[in-house]
């Protein structure tokens, strides 16, 4: 790598180690949270105008908040569906996008149901909590796609006598099938794991890290730190907008 190049790199801050391992990664694993949907205007759940602080999660994502109270359980995923369909995937997201036409392989692995990874052009991508494109029936599981308005708060009672309800995964709900152990594969298989805007307090997501093999470089993208900022290799303390395009640029110099 020529001086020149090797400044450029370093001028954004990216190790020698991180840039050479993305040059020659077979497989680059993406986990991601809601901080990536942050600069897309989207609330995160535990930042400063995050969801939780306005809601019990209890009441909200949950299923015995939702059998306590659907209507509210829907309004507050109608406001979120609204603030979703309308975002615009941000350079994070459309980096990695770039990123699997780059590199011989990428998984991107979302907590978010936000669908902005799909919408940025990413193929590969396993959305762990679901989806807000899709609602389902509690009772005989009959799906349907998400109006553009919401789901209508008079249409929740289904005609087999269960309830539509939001197609995402609940606290105390089991991940999708398949989408969990094709997740933990992917890391097993991980050249590099870059670990982006979540806050790594969700299980078992936030423990995926560990499936992560000997010589893989795990890395965290984040302004601020988590509970596992320490146990991974590297931690760049930036927005996942400003950093993913210089990982993709510096991937791209081969
Ligand atoms: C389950 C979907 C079992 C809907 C969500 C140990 C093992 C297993 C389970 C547990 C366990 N301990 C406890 C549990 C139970 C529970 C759990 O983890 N509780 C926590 C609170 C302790 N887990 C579960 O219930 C899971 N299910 O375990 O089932 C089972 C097995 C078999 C059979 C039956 C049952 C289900 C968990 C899924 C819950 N659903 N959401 C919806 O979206 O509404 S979780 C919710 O939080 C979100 O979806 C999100 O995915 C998740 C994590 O939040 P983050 O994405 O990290 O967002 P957060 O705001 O927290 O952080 C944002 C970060 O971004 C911050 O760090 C911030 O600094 C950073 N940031 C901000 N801006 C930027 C940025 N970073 C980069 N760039 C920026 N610009």
């Amino acid at each position: 790598m020529l001086l020149r190049d090797m400044m450029r790199n370093e001028r954004a801050g990216l190790s020698t180690r991180l840039i050479e391992a993305l040059r020659s990664a077979r497989h680059v694993v993406a986990l991601t949270g809601s901080g990536l949907s942050a600069e897309s205007g989207i609330p995160t759940f535990r930042g400063v105008d995050g969801y939780w602080r306005r809601y019990r999660v209890e009441d909200l994502a949950s299923p015995h908040g939702f059998a306590r109270d659907p209507r509210l359980v829907w309004t507050w995923y109608n406001e979120r569906w609204q603030r979703c369909r309308t975002a615009e995937p941000n350079p994070g997201h459309r980096a990695l996008a770039e990123l699997e036409r780059a590199l011989p392989r990428v998984t991107v692995v979302t907590q978010n149901v936000d669908g902005l990874h799909l919408r940025a052009g990413s193929r590969n991508v396993l959305e762990l909590h679901g989806t807000l494109r899709k609602a389902y029936c509690t009772r005989c599981a009959e799906r349907a796609p998400m109006p553009d308005d919401g789901w209508p708060l008079d249409a929740i009672d289904h005609d087999c006598g269960g309830r539509m309800r939001p197609g995402v995964v609940w606290f105390g709900e089991a991940l999708p099938h398949g989408a969990w152990e094709a997740a933990q594969a992917a890391v097993a298989s991980a050249d590099v794991l870059l670990v982006v805007g979540t806050s790594a307090l969700v299980y078992p997501a936030a423990g995926l890290w560990e499936s992560a093999p000997r010589g893989c470089i795990t890395v965290e993208i984040n302004p601020e730190e988590t509970p596992i900022s320490d146990r991974l290799d590297e931690r760049y303390a930036s927005p996942a907008g400003s950093l993913l395009p210089q990982l993709l640029d510096a991937a791209q110099r081969r």
